[in-house]
């Protein structure tokens, strides 16, 4: 259909070119990072074993623990005169991970973000809004390199500051705008203070970095006046942003079969999950060079989708990733995700978007308390009888009783890099 950066690949062509990723993979793993070499030894593997796309289930796993192992270059596999670059994780959980970076390693990354702006309709005429950390974190760098391999306009503001923020938004014309979710929704209501909503010029947004919830997605929609969004996924072991979009069908992210294979697996038993239910992303890439990747244990959650998508593209898709299973809290011996949390809060239209758990522990009791906030426009009349309604909901669906705060609109933080929604108080 004439993507100039999309594949349109045949199931047999894809797999042709995984086998052949696949098999390099490994001997350069095996003949260059020491590391991978003592896992292929120790499991009595030599690259030749690997002959077809089922030998992948014999290969070891990668973990966060061999980055740790590794760090400051773990994993790496090329001389360091062949690295151009390092990179780290925002580090939301433990310890940033850094990772290297060959030529070529950044030449395919910014394919792959090329064909995010693809996907998203962009076209050299959009000028692109990158509001996001640049530096050491992927994410500006990566939203940068792709958009001017593609051809459009870069506009590379950077994180938080609102006042420029708005002010190239309005002069410059932004057409789309690139940030994690929660910088859009701050951006948005920025934008609703100001009044500037009649002169933001705004198609469309890229947002990604975190989970969101539908009302999130809604409300900044709605506030910068866009058409569409997309969300993003990425990570730095992975390169960082653009390992797959959402298409316009909105029906699950794209993803680059071509140059990462993804196996779905069951955390606890690391086989795949039956087709269509949850399980953990774990990752194989397919020419990276500096830090490659074998069966990296992401421990992101997702599901495939299943069949055809509505838009047309050939490349396989997952849902958005739902959660990843460190984040799980425990309390009172109950396990609970944030995103169940969100879930609950979404069916209550009296509340933003916003919310933030702490955890506490009084007397060796553990206490969750859940804020949040009215939204925006509604009275504090009803406040009481709302907690008590959202406090019922909540312990009726997680198990778990929770004291529900109603807040002012605009009370909770709000950030231009990823929201932390869970303070853990009781250490
Ligand atoms: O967050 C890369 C990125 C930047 C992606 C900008 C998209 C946009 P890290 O800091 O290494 O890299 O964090 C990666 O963030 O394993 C997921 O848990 C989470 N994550 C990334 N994108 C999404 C998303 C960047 N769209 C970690 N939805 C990943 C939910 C996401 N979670």
């Amino acid at each position: 259909m004439g993507h100039r950066f999309l594949p349109d690949l045949s199931a047999d062509e894809l797999a042709e070119r995984q086998l052949a990723g696949l098999k390099w993979t490994v001997g350069h793993a095996f003949a260059n990072c020491p590391a991978y070499e003592r896992k292929f030894r120790e499991m009595g593997l030599r690259p030749g074993d690997v002959k077809s796309l089922d030998d992948l289930a014999r290969l070891p796993f990668t973990s966060v623990e061999d980055l740790r192992e590794g760090y400051p270059l773990p994993l790496l596999s090329v001389p360091e005169e062949d690295v151009v670059r390092i990179h780290g994780s925002s580090g939301t959980t433990g310890k940033r991970k850094i990772l290297a970076y060959t030529q070529k390693d950044i030449d395919t990354w910014k394919g792959m973000m090329a064909r995010c702006y693809e996907l998203a309709g962009c076209t050299r005429l959009d000028r692109v809004q990158i509001c996001v950390g640049y530096g050491l974190w992927t994410a500006g760098a990566g939203f940068q390199l792709g958009c001017e391999h593609f051809g459009a306009m870069t506009l590379p503001v950077g994180p938080g500051m609102l006042d420029i923020q708005v002010q190239i938004l309005a002069d410059l014309g932004a057409t789309t705008l690139c940030s994690t979710a929660s910088m859009a929704l701050l951006m948005a209501e920025e934008v609703e203070k100001r009044g500037l909503r009649g002169k933001v010029r705004l198609q469309r947004g890229i947002f990604g970095a975190e989970p969101h919830t539908p009302k999130m997605r809604e409300r900044f929609e709605e506030l910068l006046g866009l058409k569409d969004s997309f969300d993003i996924v990425g990570m730095t072991e992975l390169y960082g942003p653009g390992t797959g979009l959402e298409c316009a069908a909105h029906d699950g992210v794209h993803y680059w079969a071509d140059l990462y294979i993804l196996e779905i697996l069951d955390p606890e038993t690391l086989r795949p999950v039956a087709p269509g239910e949850i399980g953990e992303m774990v990752v194989t890439s397919l020419c990276k060079e500096a830090a490659p990747l074998i069966r990296y244990r992401t421990r992101d959650l997702t599901r495939l989708v299943e069949g055809d998508c509505a838009c047309g593209l050939r490349l396989p898709r997952h849902d958005k990733i739902l959660g990843r299973s460190d984040d799980m809290i425990i309390v009172r011996g109950v396990n609970v995700y944030p995103g169940q949390v969100a879930e609950v809060l979404g069916r209550f239209p009296e509340l933003s978007s916003e919310y933030q758990i702490v955890l506490t522990r009084v007397e060796g009791k553990d206490y969750m308390a859940v804020n949040v906030e009215r939204a925006e426009g509604r009275a504090s009349g009803g406040d009481e009888a709302l907690a008590k309604a959202v406090g019922q909901a909540m312990q009726k669906s997680l198990l778990v009783s929770a004291a529900v705060k109603v807040m002012d609109h605009g009370e909770l933080p709000r950030t231009f890099a990823k929201s932390r929604r869970v303070l853990d108080e009781r250490q």
